[in-house]
């Protein structure tokens, strides 16, 4: 092989991994499994929440007690629970977490069970707007271990 050729050859090799690169930087949109209650309105206002900023979201409507079972089997107690428990790239997400957070997670990919925002605080995604007079409580979104423990992820006050 010539030099002029071997330079051929390395520019088409580089192209071949720049547009790799290229297809690697846009991966598939992640898919949000949630498993909820079909009547809770709540948790319909927060996927759609979800869908606004970009994710796709698949729900699983069960019973209440089915939804509850499913978050304890996945490791996440009951002093975490909430109207919903989600499934994101291997992270448990309970309740009404902002998308904000859950894109930070799926970045940083921190060793941890998911995400947590316990009870139904209003002000969050999905528990908010005209509907709630447009009042906001302050909450703490929770980083949850598998071992039970917590620290806060983010703060909203
Ligand atoms: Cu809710």
């Amino acid at each position: 092989m010539n030099r002029r050729k071997l330079l051929q050859t390395s520019f088409a090799l580089a192209a071949g991994t720049l547009a790799g690169l290229g297809l690697a930087a846009q991966p598939a949109r992640p898919v949000v499994e949630v498993w909820k209650t079909a009547s809770c309105g709540c948790c319909h206002d927060w996927i759609k929440h979800l869908q606004d900023q970009g994710f796709e979201v698949q729900t699983h409507d069960v019973s209440n007690a089915t939804k509850n079972d499913y978050r304890r089997r996945l490791g996440l107690a009951d002093k975490f629970g909430s109207c919903h428990t989600a499934l994101v790239s291997g992270y448990v997400i309970e309740g009404h977490v902002p998308a904000r957070e859950i894109r930070r997670l799926l970045k940083d990919k921190p060793r941890a069970l998911g995400l947590a925002v316990p009870g139904m605080p209003i002000g969050s995604p999905g528990m908010d707007g005209p509907d709630y007079g447009g009042h906001k409580d302050a909450y703490d979104v929770l980083l949850v271990q598998r071992g039970g423990t917590a620290s806060v992820f983010q703060s909203y006050r």
